[in-house]
């Protein structure tokens, strides 16, 4: 199958799918003990190695395709050296994952019999595969685009419910069908303005101007809404950066420990306790967090103590958002303001303000000050009052739940890339409108509009943008 590629001097190739001759293997489950273990090989010499070192009822030719088969494994036929007794699966192209003939060895898992096993297939012909070869393999050979192998990566690292929700849908290929239409559109008009440039001495117009003009103001709008998508993209795939700031002793810790329901950090009645940053990760309601506790800031001549409260700014530098925590319990005083000071300094936008120890008296909470913020909440990490709202917010502060409902979003630095450039293109086909040019000009960046979104699904790609993306897979996958 033909496949359309740019060198590294940015030409446009075909170049042919499939061509990738070797029969590859590789361990798919996790290195260790355990009750099974799966080793996967694929290409054209699958089912002639197995059937060399494998005996059952059946030769493997004779298996179905999706069928399991039971049977001994041997090291050599002759000899008939026991490596072990396995089940085989068998998938024949181009109905498999990787789209070639591909069988699944179900053995016991050990760490040595897998080596066995493997080492017998190096030995028959085939080699280990590269991280990701198996998905690389399905993408080059058309069983998925490069937007749904992606979501492959994340479903296996996906940590909670939303992550995982998201990772399924662009794997269902939601994501890639809103770019197909984005497509669709552009080719629409493209294809006008081509027919307009071979009709060039008879200066008719086919694409209607003021039309084209509608609609590339619509795809500004849609393109704009895609980039913003981006945002809640990064946080389910990778979680929100949360950092817990505020004075010595307002209780950021034991936010923190409420929070994971266990003892994470060190409490006490004694300000400064906490020195470093520790961090967690926390799921809540599905969602991921990953929280800081920090040294309480405050001006100090403890060199240890100057050391925390550097980190603490360091961890606050790169937060998504900062639980700003004073202690309701009493009035504020210039600590919590220098706290403020600093939280500006550090240009922390996202800031929600939480009054803790609500337990022991909240008569001293200053309402002004907390109008200032747009969001805070009020609580006591020793009784858990207000923990249940706290957490809610949180996620609402930061997760727009519609993006559920057929809400599309794009979660890699490289999809915002090719996202911006695309209306960079746009933009620069509607002043070439403006400025009444010819249609071949309008063509030119409507074209490279369409060029860079075919990046994001892989319909254009290059070497370097598939290894970048396949390296970072596992063995096996
Ligand atoms: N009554 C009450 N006491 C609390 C509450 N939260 C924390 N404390 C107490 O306040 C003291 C300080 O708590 P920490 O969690 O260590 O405070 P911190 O902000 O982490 O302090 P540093 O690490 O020194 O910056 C401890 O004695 C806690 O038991 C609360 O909601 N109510
Ligand atoms: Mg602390």
């Amino acid at each position: 199958m033909p496949h359309f590629c740019y060198s590294k001097s940015g030409v446009l190739y075909f170049r042919m799918i499939g061509s990738t001759q070797d029969t590859i293997c590789a361990v798919s489950t996790p290195q260790g003990r355990g009750a099974i273990a799966i080793i996967r090989m694929s290409g054209r010499l699958s089912f002639d190695i197995i059937e060399r070192i494998f005996s059952a009822k059946k030769s493997i030719h004779d298996i179905a395709h999706g069928c399991m088969t039971h049977g001994t494994l041997f090291r050599r036929q002759q000899e008939r050296e026991v490596i072990d007794n396995v089940l085989i699966a068998k998938f024949v192209s181009p109905r498999s994952y990787t789209g070639e003939d591909t069988i699944e060895i179900n053995c016991h898992g050990g760490i040595y019999v897998v080596q066995e096993i493997l080492h017998c297939l190096l030995e028959n012909g085939a080699r280990l595969a590269e991280p990701g070869e198996f998905t690389k393999r399905a993408f080059l050979n058309g069983k998925i685009d490069l937007l749904q192998a992606e979501s492959i990566a994340d479903i296996i690292n996906a940590q909670t419910k939303l992550s995982l929700k998201s990772a399924q849908q662009q794997l269902s290929g939601n994501v890639s069908d809103k770019l197909l239409s984005l497509k669709e559109q552009l080719k629409k008009y493209l294809a006008l303005l081509e027919i307009e440039l071979d009709f060039a001495e008879e200066d008719i117009e086919f694409a209607a101007r003021s039309e084209l003009m509608t609609y590339i103001d619509s795809m500004k709008d849609e393109f704009e809404r895609l980039i913003v998508s981006f945002r809640y993209g990064k946080i389910l795939r990778e979680g929100l950066h949360l950092a817990l700031a505020g004075k010595p002793n307002v209780g950021k810790s034991s936010i923190l420990n409420r929070l994971l329901e266990e003892e994470r950090a060190i409490v006490s009645e004694i300000p400064g306790t906490t020195r470093d940053v520790i961090e967690e990760a926390l799921d809540i309601q599905g969602m991921l967090f990953k929280i800081s506790d920090t040294a309480g800031i405050r001006l100090t001549d403890d060199s240890i103590e100057i050391k925390g409260v550097e980190k603490t700014q360091k961890a606050l530098r790169q937060a998504d958002q900062v639980l700003f925590v004073v202690d309701a319990s009493h009035a504020l005083d210039d600590s919590d303001y220098i706290v403020l000071q600093q939280l500006e300094s550090l240009q922390v936008s996202n800031i929600v303000l939480v009054m803790n120890k609500i337990d022991i008296d909240s008569t001293h909470v200053d309402l002004d000050f907390v109008k200032k913020f747009e969001q805070s909440c009020f609580i006591s990490a020793k009784t858990g009052e207000g923990f249940e709202a706290f957490k809610e917010k949180l996620v609402t502060s930061n997760l727009n739940h519609n993006i559920f409902d057929g809400g599309i979003v794009f979660n890699k630095v490289r999809h915002l890339n090719a996202l911006k450039k695309s209306k960079e293109s746009i933009l620069h086909a509607r002043e070439s409108l403006e400025k009444k040019l010819s249609a071949e000009f309008i063509a030119l960046d409507i074209r490279a509009a369409l060029e860079t979104l075919a990046e994001i699904t892989g319909e254009v790609t290059t070497e370097e943008i598939l290894n970048d993306i396949f390296s970072s897979f596992c063995i096996g996958k």
